[in-house]
């Protein structure tokens, strides 16, 4: 059945009424398979995602959706009760003719969102003023979420930060070698084991109870975050699948990881590869001057440290998955996952190499934003 027939049974589900006006496709995305639509009724036009849920990844839907519906009835009553207007800033699904948000169509699992009208994403940081807002709205994020019972939260993806667990992963698919392709990325691999330490580091300071446990949103990219038309402030946080209990520092190291470059995580030429320490200064401004005064000690001095460990643990993900034969990430073409690993790589070299320059910036921002 073609996507189109496909869009238009769904539609009825999930009791959208009138005409399939036009549909098109959004690729940046690694995970799910999204699809804006828009119908028409009448006079009326209304605009849509259309999203197929990638259940290889999320294996269980019931308790993804229960976590994702919840948290954003939660964030909207948040949004409203500070007397703003919610419809802009919060996701909001519709429910199908099973009851569900969900639902199961040509063994392929959907789902149906409203589509923030005049927003747009992006992939790499034009102007250092976007960052500083994707920082911002990753704190408020943050700070609207810590009243929420995270004791409800599904884990949706078990262990997904735990970088040792990442790691252990890879030595697996070392081991296994089912594409027989380890002798390739020798380099590689020794690059990952040698800062095995590394890994353990944030599950220590936790363990020793430095770092607490928060509503976390797990997967803070740069395009995960819906910026204004108008304004270009970033408006709405998207992609809510691995909200769950985790470490703050998860949260701001990726998003350094993925804007904090100075090319797209996919660049293979590694000369273009390196920190921006002027843009790790405007996520890290945006950020703290939302959330500082919440932070414990060893977060904020662990915040320079994120970016390098969540950059290490996305190249041992994408080196695992190239090793594995490609069948978590989507990839446009093969060798995709090792230019991507060997882009985090070279990302981590560098934030080692300016690690002292970062910790100092956050010093500055932290003592500025506390006043
Ligand atoms: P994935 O899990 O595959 O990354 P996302 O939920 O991030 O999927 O959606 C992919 C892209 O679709 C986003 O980067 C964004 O450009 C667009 N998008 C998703 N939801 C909305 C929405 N409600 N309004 C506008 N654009 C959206
Ligand atoms: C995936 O879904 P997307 O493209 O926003 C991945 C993240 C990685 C990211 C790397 C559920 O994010 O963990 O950091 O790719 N999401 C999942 O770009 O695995
Ligand atoms: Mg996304």
């Amino acid at each position: 059945m073609s996507i189109q027939n496909e869009i238009k049974h769904l539609a009825k589900k999930f009791g959208i009424e009138g005409e399939l006006l036009d549909f098109s496709v959004y690729t940046d995305g690694h995970i799910n398979s999204t699809y804006r639509v828009t119908f028409e009724s009448g006079e009326l036009t209304e605009k849509y995602i259309v999203q197929g849920i990638n259940t290889r990844v999320f294996k269980n839907p019931d308790e993804l959706m229960e976590n994702v519906v919840n948290v954003t009835k939660y964030l909207k009553d948040k949004i409203e009760e500070s007397g703003k207007d919610s419809s802009r800033q919060c996701l909001e699904f519709l429910k199908a003719d099973n009851g569900k948000y969900f639902l199961f169509y040509n063994e392929k699992c959907w789902r149906i969102y409203r589509f923030i009208d005049k927003s747009y994403t992006i992939n790499y940081i034009k102007n250092r003023s976007f960052f500083e807002n994707a920082g911002k709205a990753f704190g408020r994020f943050q700070r609207n979420l810590s009243g929420y019972p995270m004791e409800t939260l599904h884990e949706t993806i078990k262990d997904f930060h735990n970088t040792p667990k990442r790691v252990e992963a890879l030595e697996a698919s070392v081991a296994a070698d089912v594409k027989g392709r380890a002798k390739e990325v020798e380099n590689e691999i020794k690059f990952a084991l040698d800062r095995k330490e590394d890994a353990k580091v944030l599950i220590g300071l936790y363990e020793e109870g430095l770092i607490p446990l928060r509503v976390t949103h797990n997967d803070t990219k740069l395009n995960n975050v819906l910026f204004d038309e108008e304004t270009n402030k970033a408006i709405c946080i998207i992609d809510l699948d691995t909200i769950m209990p985790g470490f703050s520092l998860y949260d701001f190291g990726d998003a350094i990881r993925f804007g904090g470059n100075t090319t797209k995580e996919d660049d293979a030429d590694l000369d273009n590869v390196n920190i921006s320490v002027e843009l790790f200064k405007s996520y890290t401004k945006g950020f703290l001057s939302t959330c500082a005064k919440a932070l414990t000690k060893a977060e904020v001095d662990h915040l320079a440290f994120s970016a390098k460990l969540m950059t290490y643990e996305c190249g041992v993900r994408f080196l695992t998955d190239y090793l594995d034969g490609d069948v978590y990430f989507r990839t446009e073409y093969p060798g995709h996952n090792l230019v991507r690993a060997r882009n985090q790589f070279k990302l981590v070299e560098e934030i080692e190499n300016n690690l002292d320059k970062m910790n100092r910036i956050v010093e500055e921002i932290y003592l500025e934003a506390i006043k």
